[in-house]
Formats: C-alpha cells, sequence, structure tokens
C-alpha cells in the first residue's frame, strides 16, 4: 500500500459511514501522488493527514415552531475546515438530506475552490436538514433565528463567513443577518449574498453561473472551438442554473433543457429564461410549470433523462452524483464537446473519468463553480472598504479570476504530467497553495 493509499484508509477508520465525505477526499488524494513525490516535506509534515481532518466541527440542535404553533427540531451544522490561507468561508445548505458527510465534502472541496480564486479565505461549509419548500415566509424566518442563535458565536467578519447554497438564497441571508446583528449589536461583512441595499455585491446572483460559462469559454478558446452556436443543457433550475443559462445565452449558446428534482422540461427552441426566473424566483414554482406556459415545450418526470438530450455542452448545476457513467457515457455517445460542474461534485467518479478518457473538456466543480464565492471574496473586500463596485467593475473581475483560474488549472496539470485533465490541475493547484501555507504556519 503506496502512502497515499494509507492516509486514505486511516480517513475512512475515522469518518465510517461517510461516503459523500470519502469520495471527496478519495479524488483530491488520488491526484496528488507527483505533488508527494516532489515535496517529500509534506509527507513529514503530515499534511495530508491534517488537511483531511476538520479545525473544527459543530453540530447544534435548531428547534422552531411552524404556523400552527407546533414545535420541529432540525439539526445544524458548521464545519470550519481550513483556515490556512484566510477566514473559513463557504455556504449553508437547507436541504433533507444534508448530513454530517454531506457537508464534510462540501466543506474539504471549498478548501481547494477557495484557494484557486487567488482571495484570501479558507474553507468551511454548513447547513441543516431542515426544509424549506413549502413553507411560509414566517417559518423560514423563525427557523433562520434559531439557527442563528447559536451559530452566531462560532463566526465573524474576521473568522467564518457564511453565504448560500442549496435552500439558502436572499431571503434566508436576509434573516440570517437580522438575527446576526440583533445579537451582537454589530453590523458587519458577517455573510455574503446580502441584498444590494444593505452590503450586498453586484453580481453576486449572477456570480457561480456567469463565472462557469466564462470558465466555459475559456476551455473552448483553449481547444479553438467557440460556444456560439453550441446547443447547451442545464440541470437544476436554482441559482446558479438559471444564471448559467443567462450567460450561455449571451454567448450565442442555445439552451435547450432545465430541471428540478422533479423533472427536467425541453424546449428545442431554445428555454425562455424569464418563465424560469419567474416560477422559480418569484413564484417558488416547480419546473413543470414551464409547458403550461411553453405549450411547445416537453416535460418529463424523473431527472436522469436529461443527459440523454443531443449537446456540446453539459452543465450539471443540481446536486452531487446527479450524472453517472451511464448518463456520461450517452453525452459523449451524442457528440459532447465539454461539460463543467456548476454544482459541487455532480459527476460520480466513473462518470468524470470517461469524460477525461474520452478527450471531453471537463471542468470540475472546484475551478468551474469557484465564481460564486470568488465574487463573496470581493463583496468581503467591498464591505471591508465600506463601498460598492459598479456591477461591470464586479464581472470584470470574476472574469478575470476565472481566466486566471483556467490558466492556473491547465498549467498546474501539464506540470505534474496530466495534460489536459483540469480535474488534476485543479486538485494540485489547489492544494499547493495550502499546503505551502500550511508549512509556512508551523504546527496546527
Ligand atoms: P438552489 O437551491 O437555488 O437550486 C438547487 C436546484 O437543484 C433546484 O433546481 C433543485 O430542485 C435541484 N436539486 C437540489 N437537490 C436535488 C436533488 N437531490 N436531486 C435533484 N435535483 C436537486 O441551489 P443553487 O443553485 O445555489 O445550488 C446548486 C448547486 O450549485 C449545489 O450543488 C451547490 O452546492 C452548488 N453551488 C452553489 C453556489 C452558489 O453560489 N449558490 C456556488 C457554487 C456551487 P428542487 O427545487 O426540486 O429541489
Ligand atoms: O459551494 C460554494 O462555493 C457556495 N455555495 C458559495 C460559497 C460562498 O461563500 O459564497
Amino acid at each position: 500500500m503506496d502512502y497515499i493509499d494509507s492516509v486514505l484508509k486511516g480517513v475512512e477508520e475515522r469518518n465510517p459511514g461517510q461516503p459523500e465525505f470519502m469520495q471527496a477526499v478519495t479524488e483530491v488524494l488520488e491526484t496528488l501522488r507527483p505533488v508527494l513525490v516532489k515535496h517529500s516535506e509534506f509527507k513529514h509534515a503530515k499534511i495530508l493527514e491534517r488537511i483531511t481532518e476538520p479545525e473544527r466541527q459543530i453540530m447544534f440542535r435548531v428547534a422552531w415552531q411552524d404556523d400552527s404553533g407546533e414545535v420541529h427540531v432540525n439539526r445544524g451544522y458548521r464545519v470550519e475546515f481550513n483556515s490556512a490561507i484566510g477566514p473559513y468561508k463557504g455556504g449553508l445548505r437547507f436541504h433533507p438530506s444534508v448530513n454530517l458527510s454531506i457537508i464534510k465534502f462540501l466543506g474539504f472541496e471549498q478548501i481547494f475552490k477557495n484557494s484557486l480564486t487567488t482571495l484570501p479565505i479558507g474553507g468551511g461549509k454548513g447547513g441543516s436538514d431542515f426544509d424549506p419548500k413549502g413553507k411560509s415566509n414566517n417559518e423560514v424566518m423563525r427557523f433562520c433565528q434559531s439557527f442563528m442563535t447559536e451559530l452566531y458565536r462560532h463566526i465573524g467578519d474576521d473568522t467564518d463567513v457564511p453565504a448560500g447554497d442549496i435552500g439558502v438564497g436572499g431571503r434566508e441571508v436576509g434573516y440570517l443577518f437580522g438575527q446576526y446583528k440583533r445579537i451582537t449589536n454589530r453590523f458587519e461583512g458577517v455573510l455574503t449574498g446580502k441584498s444590494i441595499n444593505w452590503g450586498g455585491s453586484l453580481v453576486r446572483t449572477e456570480a457561480t453561473g456567469y463565472g462557469l460559462v466564462y470558465l466555459v469559454n475559456e476551455m473552448l478558446k483553449g481547444a479553438k472551438k467557440n460556444i456560439d452556436g453550441m446547443t447547451c443543457v442545464v440541470s437544476g433550475s436554482g441559482n446558479v442554473a438559471i444564471y448559467a443559462v443567462e450567460k450561455a445565452t449571451q454567448l450565442g449558446a442555445k439552451c435547450v433543457a432545465m430541471s428540478d428534482s422533479s423533472g427536467y422540461i425541453y424546449d428545442p427552441d431554445g428555454i425562455k429564461l424569464d418563465t424560469v426566473k419567474q416560477l422559480k424566483e418569484v413564484e417558488r414554482k416547480r419546473i413543470k410549470e414551464y409547458v403550461a406556459v411553453h405549450p411547445s415545450a416537453k416535460y418529463v418526470e424523473g431527472c436522469s433523462g436529461i443527459w440523454t438530450i443531443p449537446c456540446q455542452i453539459a452543465l450539471p448545476c443540481a446536486t452531487q452524483n446527479e450524472l453517472n457513467a451511464e448518463s456520461a457515457a450517452t453525452l459523449i455517445k451524442n457528440g459532447v464537446v465539454a461539460v463543467a460542474e456548476g454544482a459541487n461534485m455532480p459527476t460520480t467518479p466513473d462518470g468524470a473519468d470517461l469524460f477525461v478518457k474520452a478527450g471531453v473538456l471537463f471542468g470540475p466543480g472546484k475551478a468551474a463553480n469557484a465564481g460564486g464565492v470568488a465574487t463573496s471574496g470581493l463583496e468581503m473586500q467591498q464591505n471591508d472598504m465600506r463601498m460598492q463596485w459598479s456591477f461591470d467593475e464586479v464581472d470584470h473581475r470574476l472574469k478575470n479570476i476565472m481566466k486566471g483560474i483556467y490558466t492556473n488549472i491547465s498549467e498546474s496539470a501539464k506540470e505534474f504530467g496530466f495534460e489536459n485533465n483540469f480535474i488534476a490541475g485543479a486538485n494540485i493547484a489547489g492544494f499547493l497553495k495550502v499546503a505551502n501555507s500550511m508549512m509556512d504556519q508551523g504546527l496546527f
């Protein structure tokens, strides 16, 4: 058994029953072999053993009352994974499937993603098994207030700065911020994704989806291809999916499908995004309703069938492990050119392998969806200066960050013998900055 395998075995033994966390750790460590050969100092300092162990894990009870007065108990999480390059930073996910394994996989990924942004932000993630779906605004508010009543003591603008993720958008960030301010009596940039009226950044809403398409554009340019005229399939219809469709359409692609956890819509003429925004952002309805407005479109129950639609660009933007090897093989057979992960870990490892082996341009989540947290970093900068940049200013910075990420991951891949494998490139580039920073700061 080599060193990497023995570290993986140790992580498995210490974290039984955490499949998503093991999947994320395995995927990163498997690509670090040549790095450890070149940097034996990392082995002596047990960087891998340390980086896979969160600095701090917080779990807490969140009790709240629904509109009828019934009491509910949920579980809250914040995993503060790594602070080598800055305060812990990462989103909060509210979804019934949330458990410690999922929060740890997300927190682990976040370390390397945040490193790739070039901004001074460490890695963390949190959330709850609370389901905001079907809840009234007052119920969501009471839950958020109860959640923050415990969380506030662990976070701060120089300590840990949460943001949104699945089930946490502008509404939830508002309620969370209000409660933080009420308890601490401090108006500070402790959360990102705030409304622009009270400290938010322009472009943060659009950032993950826009950044995703900026990265796809860079990958295509690197392969002497053009996004203009390409057909695109996007899973999900939440924050990331909506703004991925918006930017891809602006750049001349035709997006023909979107989904939610119930099923997908196929509109061969191109998705009318205004309808999706109205249904999802305003009315909080199901994607199925789209066909009532556009009868020429088709709705299909179930999610995975979306990958059978022929396309040149596929953007999984819903959730982890939503694109498996079978779907990957179908996409390849249908001529897919580029796949980029708007969601975190949406492609199963065997699916990702198939894409890389087939020479498909594959942008892994750590790189491809880093535009969201990067713009959160820009929001923190603006809060520190107590100012607000224009939309164009933030968008310009976001674009440059995504270009820089593409250059960094493609050069790192090449340097370590993985040419055109952006999975390895992203893992290695993200890891090196964190590992070197841990070396500089002594044993912690
Ligand atoms: P939203 O809550 O806005 O949207 C989530 C979308 O994914 C919805 O369409 C939802 O459908 C669908 N979805 C969620 N869970 C499942 C599931 N188990 N099976 C099938 N579909 C599902 O979240 P975001 O758009 O913010 O997040 C989407 C992905 O992007 C996540 O993986 C997140 O971690 C990642 N991400 C988000 C960033 C951000 O800035 N928001 C930044 C970087 C990554 P339904 O409504 O039916 O549940
Ligand atoms: O997965 C992610 O990068 C996010 N959900 C965004 C995190 C953030 O702090 O903006």
